[in-house]
C-alpha cells in the first residue's frame, strides 16, 4: 500500500486507543475484566475482523471461500455449517473447536478435491461455540474472516449464535465490520442491520458494512447478462434510502462463480472446451435448462457425473459464460479464464471495496471495536476505584478524534441528517472518505497522481470547504459537516508533505 493509502490522523487515534487501554488494564486489574482488556489491546495489532453474514443459504460461505480462494467454508448441508467459525491465518494448519469454559480441543481434519473436511470428533454442532480454522493463506494476513450460520435458519440456535457474535448482549462485538448478503431486501434483514450498528461511536452507522447482492447470476435466471440485471438490481437497493442508512454500498456478486475462478481446474477447463467446440446454436440448446444439460446428447463425451460436478461449481451462468468466452478465445488458458470469470463474478469489485472501505480505514473501525468495548466494561464496574478516569478518556477520544468525525458525518450523510445540493454533498462524502480513505480518492483523482497534482488539488478543497464552514447562509448541519472536511484536508496536505516523491 501506498504511503497516502494511510489515514491521515489513523496514528494517533490508534495511540490514543492504547493509553485508554493501558489505563483501564491498570484501573481493572486483578478484577474478572483484566483478561478481556489485555486481549483488547492485542486485538490492535491483529488483523481486521471482518464477518460474513445474512441469511440462510445466501451464498455466505462460498463468498468467503472466494475471498479467500481456497474451499475451506462448507457449503453443503453438513453440521458445520451451523457453527459460526473463524478463518485465520497462522504458520500451521489446524481446527480447534471451543467448548464452553473449557481448552479448545484439536479436531482432525481432511481435505477431498481441495475442500475442507472437518470431523467434529463426536461432539454436536450445538455443544460448539465456535471453530477456529488456522490456516495459512496470504488473503488471511490483513483480514480474519468469520463465517456465520444463516439468520432466520430452521434452528434457532444456529440463528442465535450469529446474532451474538454481531450484536451482543453485553460483550463487544468480536467482528469489527460486515459483509451482509441479501438476496433481495427482506425485512428481516434490515432489523438486524439496525440492531448491528446500535452501538455508541455513531449511531446508526453504514461505516462498517457492506452490502453484497448474492447470487447475482440467479437473478436474471442464468442469463448471460445476468450480471448487468445484477448491477441495475444492486444500485437501486444501493439508493435505497433505509439501505443507504446501514451498508455502505451494495456490490453484485455471482459467488459461486468467484469461488470457482479462484480454485479452476486443468480438468474443469477441459469438460468446458467440450462444450465450446460445439456449434453456438447446439451449445444454447444444451444449456436451456439444468436437466436438459445432465440428460440430452449423450455422445458429447461428458458423463452424467461430470455434468453434475460442472453444474454444482459453476451454474448454469457460469458454465454458459465460461463455455462461450473459450469458444469466442476471450480466454484461451486455465489462468486467463480464471481471471476472466473472477472479473466478471463482480469479486474484483467487492474486494477493491473491502479494501478501501475496511482494510484502509483498519485502525478506525478497531480502535471503535476497542472503544466500545471499554465503554462496556466501565458501564458494568462503576463502583471500581479510577472508573470515572477511563470513562472520561472514552469520551474524550470518541468525541475528539476526527476520524470519529468523519464517520459520524458519514453516518449524518447517509442518513439524510446533513443536506445540501447534490455535487456539494457527493463531494462531502468523498472528502471525509466515504469513498475510501486514500488521498487520490478523497480527492477524486487517479491512483497513480502525482504529489503536486494532489497537493493543488487538497489545497482547493480546503479553500472551498472554509469558505462554505464559514459562510453564514451555510446551513448549521452542513457548516458543522464542512468543518469536518476542513480538518480531513489539512490532514491531506499535513500527509502530502511528509511524502517524498
Ligand atoms: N447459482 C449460484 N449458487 C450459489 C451461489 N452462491 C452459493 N450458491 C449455492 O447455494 C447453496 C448455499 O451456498 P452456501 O455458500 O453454503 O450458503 P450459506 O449462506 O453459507 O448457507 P448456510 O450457511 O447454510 O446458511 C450452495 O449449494 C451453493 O453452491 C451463487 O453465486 N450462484
Ligand atoms: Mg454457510
Amino acid at each position: 500500500m501506498s504511503k497516502l493509502a494511510s489515514e491521515p490522523s489513523a496514528p494517533r487515534l490508534i495511540d490514543r486507543t492504547r493509553a485508554v487501554l493501558a489505563r483501564a488494564i491498570d484501573v481493572y486489574q486483578g478484577t474478572p475484566h483484566a483478561g478481556r482488556l489485555a486481549a483488547l489491546r492485542d486485538r490492535l495489532d491483529q488483523p481486521l475482523r471482518v464477518a460474513v453474514a445474512g441469511r440462510v443459504k445466501a451464498g455466505k460461505s462460498t463468498l468467503l471461500n472466494a475471498l479467500v480462494g481456497e474451499r475451506l467454508a462448507p457449503t453443503d448441508a453438513g453440521e458445520c455449517t451451523r457453527i459460526v467459525t473463524w478463518y485465520e491465518d497462522g504458520h500451521s494448519y489446524q481446527v480447534r473447536a471451543h467448548v464452553g469454559r473449557s481448552q479448545p480441543r484439536q479436531l482432525r481434519f481432511t481435505r477431498e478435491n481441495g475442500q475442507l473436511d472437518i470431523d467434529l470428533g463426536g461432539l454436536a454442532a450445538e455443544e460448539v461455540d465456535e471453530l477456529v480454522v488456522t490456516w495459512p493463506a496470504q488473503a488471511l494476513r490483513a483480514v480474519t474472516l468469520i463465517d456465520t450460520p444463516g439468520i432466520g435458519s430452521l434452528s434457532e440456535s444456529a440463528a442465535r449464535r450469529t446474532w451474538d457474535l454481531l450484536v451482543p448482549d453485553e460483550e463487544e462485538t468480536p467482528a469489527d465490520a460486515v459483509v451482509y448478503l441479501m438476496r433481495h431486501l427482506h425485512a428481516g434483514d434490515v432489523e438486524f442491520l439496525r440492531a448491528f450498528h446500535d452501538s455508541e461511536v455513531s449511531r446508526p452507522s453504514p461505516v462498517n458494512a457492506i452490502g453484497v447482492l448474492s447470487r447475482a447470476d440467479e437473478i436474471a435466471v442464468g442469463r448471460l447478462d445476468s450480471m448487468a440485471s445484477a448491477r441495475r438490481v444492486a444500485s437501486r437497493l444501493g439508493d435505497d434510502p433505509d439501505v443507504r442508512r446501514l451498508v455502505q454500498s451494495v456490490v453484485p456478486v455471482a459467488g459461486l462463480l468467484a469461488e470457482t475462478a479462484v480454485t479452476l481446474t486443468e480438468e474443469e477447463v477441459g469438460h468446458l472446451r467440450t462444450i465450446a467446440d460445439l456449434p453456438v446454436r447446439e451449445a444454447e440448446e444444451l444449456l436451456l435448462s439444468a436437466d436438459r444439460f445432465v440428460s440430452t446428447r449423450p455422445e458429447l463425451g461428458l458423463t452424467e457425473l461430470e455434468r453434475t460436478a460442472l453444474l454444482a461449481r459453476f451454474g448454469v451462468f457460469g458454465v454458459r459464460l465460461a463455455s462461450t468466452m473459450l469458444r469466442r478465445k476471450v480466454a484461451g488458458t486455465a489462468t486467463e479464464l480464471a481471471r476472466e470469470l473472477a472479473e466478471r463474478s463482480g469479486l474484483n469489485q467487492l474486494q477493491d471495496l473491502l479494501s478501501s472501505l475496511f482494510f484502509e480505514r483498519r485502525d478506525v473501525l478497531k480502535c471503535r471495536s476497542a472503544l466500545l468495548a471499554v465503554a462496556e466494561v466501565v458501564r458494568v464496574c462503576q463502583r471500581q476505584p479510577g472508573t470515572d478516569g477511563v470513562s472520561a478518556e472514552v469520551e474524550a477520544v470518541v468525541a475528539s478524534a476526527h476520524p470519529f468525525n468523519e464517520l459520524r458525518v458519514l453516518s449524518g450523510l447517509r442518513a439524510g441528517w446533513v443536506s445540501g445540493k447534490a455535487e456539494v454533498v457527493a463531494e462531502l462524502e468523498r472528502v471525509i472518505g466515504g469513498a475510501g480513505g486514500a488521498t487520490h480518492q478523497r480527492l477524486r483523482l487517479a491512483p497513480d497522481a502525482g504529489g503536486a497534482e494532489l497537493t493543488a488539488a487538497a489545497v482547493d478543497a480546503l479553500t472551498r470547504w472554509q469558505r462554505r464552514a464559514e459562510n453564514p447562509l451555510t446551513a448549521y448541519e452542513l457548516a458543522v459537516a464542512a468543518r469536518v472536511a476542513v480538518r480531513s484536508c489539512e490532514g491531506m496536505l499535513a500527509d502530502l508533505s511528509q511524502s517524498t516523491y
